[in-house]
């Protein structure tokens, strides 16, 4: 007969972090949790999801959630006692978590906030759907979190934005290139354009810089394209992370060749359409 020794088999190790979804639709999400990293990460035991319903919470034969707005006004509103009841019996069967409020009209998610939130152990993410909570809800919840500036029928597509983002900052979750692909954002600047092969498609060539071999280079190239971009199409995140000398430089470059472009553009305009 052969036992297994207890230290054979690896216990499974508590998780790093558990979120608590709350949630009328808490099936939605199941593919993508299930899918690729976040998938793996859950199956590994590093990320935990658990799910609760408010509606298994709702007073009433109907079970109904929501209920019109005081003082008049279209839609419904949702109600703060099963929303609130599905907080409490989280809390008491895993344990106290920090809960935030997914709402269009919280704080901006944004890397910053991801890495802040990657620190805790429990997050109840509160999703709303269709209509608005009840004030009343948000005094339960430690804050209230949106994920851009544009409404969403529901927090469930929110919550899997949250999870995913904080989850692949976890050691385990991603494999090598995590670092690279952080820093890029906590350095305020987009990532630099990549290439592989073949190296010509339809007549676009691969840069011949990324052939060059000269790694110092291919680095400093990067860096520039990285802030050429973000340049062009983010100029906010420029005033958050002011520019380094190199882009300085490098924006002194452009604007050189701009003004220089501009005053070819000027005398064009200047000469006559059809020649006498
Ligand atoms: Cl967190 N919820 C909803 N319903 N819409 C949103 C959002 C959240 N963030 C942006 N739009």
């Amino acid at each position: 007969m052969t036992a297994t020794p207890d230290d054979a088999t690896p216990s499974s190790p508590s998780p790093l972090v558990t979120f608590e979804l709350v949630t009328l639709f808490p099936d939605l999400l199941d593919g993508y949790l299930r899918a690729s990293l976040l998938g793996k990460a859950i199956g590994a035991g590093i990320v935990a999801v658990e799910r609760t319903n408010p509606r298994d919470f709702a007073p009433g034969r109907h079970r109904s959630v929501d209920d019109t707005p005081c003082g008049g006004g279209p839609g419904m509103v949702i109600s703060p006692v099963p929303v609130v009841a599905a907080l409490e019996d989280l809390t008491a069967r895993r344990g106290p978590a920090h809960k935030i409020l997914l709402t269009p009209r919280g704080r901006l998610l944004d890397q910053g906030q991801v890495r802040r939130l990657s620190a805790l152990p429990r997050i109840a993410l509160v999703c709303g759907r269709y209509e608005g909570f009840d004030e009343r809800v948000a005094s339960f919840c430690d804050e209230e979190l949106s994920i851009g500036d544009y409404v969403l029928s529901g927090g469930e597509l929110a919550a899997a934005v949250v999870i995913e983002s904080i989850a692949r900052l976890l050691p385990g979750v991603l494999g090598c290139g995590l670092s690279a692909a952080e820093d890029s954002f906590s350095a305020g600047r987009l990532e630099h354009p990549q290439w592989t092969r073949p190296l010509e498609f339809r007549g676009h060539r691969v840069p011949d810089i990324l052939l060059s071999g000269d790694h110092a280079a291919i680095a400093r190239w990067r860096r520039r394209e990285a802030y050429r971009r973000t340049a062009a199409v983010r100029p906010d995140l420029l005033s958050l992370h002011p520019p380094t000398e190199e882009e300085r430089v490098w924006a002194e470059e452009w604007a050189r060749e701009r003004g220089g472009q501009d005053q070819n553009d000027a005398l064009s305009a200047q000469e006559p359409r059809t020649r006498p």
